[in-house]
């Protein structure tokens, strides 16, 4: 499919980039302007000037003439952001294909956080992330304790559009939602507090979510908890982690049965499914669901668990072959790897295609 596309553009050396604008069109969303600046942090005067003057994507028009932007449109437009944001003119990136942004714009991540350590950071700190995303942080907790739950929603809003997903989420997200946890525990937050920040951080990752997960993405994972599992956090972020490894993620949600979890699956022709499992540990129902879960997912969706209730049903999971993983980094690592097998997979002469969803059905 993507050859094809390719094939069809003529435009020279920025074809693939067309070409995934293309595809994108032909079957994904189209948005409003006011939906890319939302998403992008881009003012309309700006996007128009870029358009105009550097041609930076081409929209396609509704019916009354308005601009309509597609998925592709929406990440490479914000790329060229932070590229710019980092200290570069518009028309040094104008020309770079996505692939090449998204590549300047993690170096650039690694390299500012990089000089912060080096001016300020003790190894082990919450600087070892990001400085900037240390001050998102202390200003997120700043709302939550205020109880000001759009303060809260800005905080993070503006979080997403510096800084890159990961930091966002290794950096802000996730110490925010443990801080959290600590002082409801400490007593010194009440549950009001909880709930206040649930409500805006849910919103938020479900827009990671939705935002990240490229349509263009090849490999497809199906993330939720297992039957009796209620804490919802640990699988967001673990979705949102996969969208913005350029995953395209169906988030399931909590407490779902074996088998809904693996219809899901297989209709999305899904390459991996990651569950978190976080209270109760060790228990026998939730064993026996994830036993069963491994028989009716098709034999290849690797099966990744993880979440603090995991290391009690290690031997579960070793009998059963999933992957039990203690921390987003190596979430990510594995999520390269999948991709990697993929790709050499598909690569070699007579390689069997991933089972369409009645086969994968039969076999289970
Ligand atoms: C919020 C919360 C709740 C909320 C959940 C809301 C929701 N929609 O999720 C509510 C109020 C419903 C709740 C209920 C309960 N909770 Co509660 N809850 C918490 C709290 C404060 C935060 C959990 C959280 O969201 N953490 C943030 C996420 C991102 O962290 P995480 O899940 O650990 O995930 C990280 C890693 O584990 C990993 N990860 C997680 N999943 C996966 C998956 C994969 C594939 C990978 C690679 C990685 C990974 O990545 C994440 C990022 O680092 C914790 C305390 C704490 N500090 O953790 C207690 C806590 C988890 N709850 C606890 C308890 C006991 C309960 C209740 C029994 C309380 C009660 N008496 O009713 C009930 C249980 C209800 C039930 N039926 O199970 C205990 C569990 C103790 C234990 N481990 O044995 C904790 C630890 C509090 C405590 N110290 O006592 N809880």
């Amino acid at each position: 499919m993507y050859c094809l596309i390719q094939n069809l553009d003529t435009t020279g050396s920025r074809a693939p980039i067309y070409g995934m604008t293309i595809r994108a069109r032909a079957g994904g969303h189209r948005h409003p302007m006011r939906v890319v600046t939302r998403r992008t942090g881009l003012s309309a005067d700006l996007l128009r000037a870029w358009e105009r003057r550097y041609e930076v994507v081409k929209p396609s028009r509704s019916e009354g003439g308005r601009r309509l932007y597609s998925d592709a449109d929406i990440e490479r437009l914000r790329l060229l952001y932070r590229a710019t944001l980092a200290g570069r003119s518009i028309g040094q990136v104008a020309e770079l294909s996505t692939e090449a942004l998204t590549a300047l714009v993690r170096h650039d991540a690694e390299a500012d956080a990089e000089a912060e350590l080096g001016n300020q950071g003790a190894p082990g700190s919450e600087l070892m992330t990001s400085p900037q995303a240390a001050r998102y942080l202390t200003d997120c907790m700043r709302c939550v304790e205020r109880l000001d739950a759009p303060g809260l929603d800005a905080t993070l809003r503006r979080a997403a559009v510096a800084l890159p997903a990961a930091w966002l989420l290794d950096g802000v997200v996730v110490p925010l939602l443990e801080r959290l946890g600590t002082r409801w525990r400490e007593g010194t937050l009440r549950p009001v507090h909880g709930h206040l920040a649930s409500a805006v951080l849910r919103r938020l990752l479900e827009r990671v979510i939705e935002s990240a997960s490229s349509p263009l993405a090849t490999a497809n994972l199906v993330v939720a908890t297992p039957v009796g599992q209620v804490h919802e956090f640990g699988a967001l972020v673990v979705a949102a982690t996969a969208a913005a490894e350029g995953w395209r993620v169906t988030y399931l949600g909590t407490d779902l049965p074996a088998e809904d979890i693996a219809e899901a699956a297989v209709r999305t022709r899904a390459r991996a499914a990651a569950l978190s499992v976080v209270f109760p540990a060790g228990d026998a129902a939730l064993e026996d669901d994830l036993r069963r879960l491994r028989t009716v997912l098709p034999k290849d969706v690797t099966l990744v668990v993880g979440g603090a209730a995991a290391s009690a049903s290690s031997g579960v999971l070793n009998e059963i072959g999933a992957a039990q993983l203690d921390d987003l980094e190596a979430f990510r690592a594995q999520l390269r790897t999948l991709r990697r097998t993929r790709t050499a997979r598909a690569l070699t002469p007579g390689a069997r295609r991933a089972p369409s969803p009645p086969d994968a059905q039969r076999r289970a």
